[in-house]
């Protein structure tokens, strides 16, 4: 047969080949299209990380250099992820189509890279926080899966012998026959891979109880509620971003490709390390406690001159200065590496978490359970550091350490290991690029300089003289300040504003431009609009 095969290269047509070419290809995408789908029903049962889809996904997440995951944050912003999931679906299927092409040739071949693929893949599971070996059945039952599809598919190929070159002598009847079964058969494993992926999503959908138990959630009043909003923190230009910004707003960036879906009932906080005393927290036990409840806003270290990965939220939640206290560190600690449940980590110094400013471990956002997004059940909130260094979501562990012995996941990619948020601030209208029209034209924003507050705004039309801005009220020295100006008498032509900060004690921020890689970006925020 082989030989057979191997004879008639020579004479095959090369329309024949094509069509034989896509059709070994689409065997394999449909085989793995069974793979992923078998896989995902039994993940349903088995949870995230068993998911081929997301554990390699995760990995990919992990393993990616930093440039080039800068690039993906600063080119597809919060939309990083999407970006993530379109390549990989075209490196799937090339994949894919490759293993149905060997497959076509020799089953063996094309089993033996599904094999190798799965190995790769349960590599990528088996290493995620959490693992452990059940969470490669799923796996096992997809490739099972997908062999048998890819088996069955290559079965009913139509050979070269029976794809006829026009014009030669052929059997016309067997053609058509084994090109019928052979989209029939598609047809069939196709059809089975959407309803078993669609089933996997009901089962994953119905089992998830997380946004149930997040809904029925009854947060206790804070015993120190925030200070009234002072009147006047919104700035009087329409079109500046809302002071506290809504849930649904709110910047996301993280490493979870799947949320993670933590049950309050089942949550615990493990503190440990250098302290005197460990101990371990139920959610009930933080809410019984005393809750207070202030207005932080966070900023990402990603954040470009300009940008928008920052928010401004009334968080409610536990001091960490009271965790802290309980937990005594003994002398010589200098950080607290906090862990989420899907293996992220955070370096925060002990100071910090230990002076009198709102470090909290946080329950609830804008008068609401934490979303699940934004970490629920519990993440910490710490006014003055970017992200990276303290905003831990779906917290599960504090380990008291120091800072020569554990790094952080971003300072063990390239990022500091230290935080503390610049002064910035940036020009929200006009948007860079508008056309507005003459006369009164309004040009306002916002301005941050966590744990020190901003003192003075100043902006600068076409290159002229340094004006000063209007500050909108201060609610306190860790939210974002806005400011506002009405330019009168707005001429037609293309004009540019630059804006730049002052924090409370006068430092005005930096001028020279600098990438957010290592420890935040600089520069002063300039936009041109026109007026019509
Ligand atoms: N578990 C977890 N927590 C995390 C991260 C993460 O990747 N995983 N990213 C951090 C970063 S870099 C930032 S800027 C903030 C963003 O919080 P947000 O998504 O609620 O805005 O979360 C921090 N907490
Ligand atoms: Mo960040």
């Amino acid at each position: 047969m082989g030989t057979r095969i191997r004879n008639n290269r020579a004479t095959a047509h090369p329309v024949g080949r094509t069509r034989r070419l896509a059709a070994a290809s689409a065997a394999g995408v449909i085989s793995a299209g069974a793979l992923f789908a078998v896989a995902q029903l039994f993940s349903a049962f088995f949870g995230t990380v068993s998911s081929p889809l997301t554990s390699v996904g995760s990995a990919f997440i992990d393993f990616t250099p930093a440039w080039l995951k800068n690039f993906a944050i600063a080119t597809f912003g919060t939309n990083d992820k999407t970006a993530l999931l379109l390549s990989m679906s075209a490196v799937a299927v090339v994949l894919s189509a490759l293993a149905g092409v060997a497959a076509w040739k020799r089953y063996a071949a094309g089993a033996g890279l599904v094999g190798a693929l799965a190995v790769v893949m349960a590599a990528c599971i088996i290493t995620r926080a959490g693992a452990t070996v059940a969470d490669l059945l799923p796996l096992l039952a997809g490739t099972l899966a997908g062999l048998a599809a890819l088996r069955f598919l290559a079965g009913a190929a139509p050979t070269r012998s029976t794809v006829p070159a026009p014009g030669r002598s052929g059997d016309i009847g067997t053609v058509r026959e084994s090109r019928r079964r052979f989209l029939v058969r598609s047809a069939i494993v196709a059809g089975a891979a959407v309803v078993v992926g669609l089933g996997g999503s009901v089962v994953s959908a119905t089992r998830n109880t997380i946004n149930h138990a997040r809904d029925a959630l009854k947060l206790p009043a804070p015993r120190t509620p925030a200070a009234p909003l002072p009147a006047g923190t919104q700035s009087s230009v329409t079109g500046v971003g809302p002071f506290v910004t809504p849930n649904a707003d709110f910047y996301r960036i993280d490493t979870a490709l799947v949320v993670p879906q933590l049950d309050p009932r089942n949550w615990t906080l493990r503190v440990h390390g250098m302290v005197e005393n460990e101990f371990t927290m139920t959610f009930d036990e933080l809410l019984a406690a005393d809750l207070v409840e202030t207005y932080v806003t966070l900023t990402c270290v990603s954040n470009e001159v300009g940008g928008n990965l920052a928010g401004n939220a009334k968080w409610l939640g536990y001091p960490l200065r009271a965790v802290m206290a309980r937990a005594k560190p003994t002398a010589g600690a200098d950080m607290v590496l906090s862990t989420s449940s899907d293996g992220f980590s955070a370096s925060t110094p002990l100071p910090v978490l230990q002076d009198h400013r709102d470090a909290i471990l946080a329950v609830g956002m804008n008068g609401e359970p934490l979303p699940l997004k934004h970490g629920f059940p519990v993440r910490m909130v710490v006014p003055g550091l970017y992200g990276f260094v303290s905003a831990t979501k779906w917290v599960v562990d504090l380990e008291v350490t120091t800072f020569a012995a554990k790094a952080g996941y971003w300072t063990s990619r390239g990022w500091s290991s230290h935080g503390p948020i610049k002064t910035a601030s940036r020009v929200e209208v006009p948007r860079a690029l508008a056309r507005v029209p003459a006369g009164q034209v309004g040009i306002g924003g916002t301005a941050w300089a966590q744990q020190r507050g901003i003192s003075k705004v100043e902006f600068q039309i076409d290159g002229g003289p340094w004006q000063q801005a209007v500050l909108a009220a201060e609610a306190s020295v860790d939210t974002w300040r806005q400011w506002s100006y009405t330019w009168e008498g707005a001429t037609a032509g293309t004009h540019n504003v630059r804006v730049r900060a002052y924090d409370a004690d006068g430092t005005l921020q930096d001028e020279r431009k600098a990438p957010p890689q290592p420890d935040g970006s600089t520069g002063w925020h300039s936009i041109t609009f026109t007026v019509i």
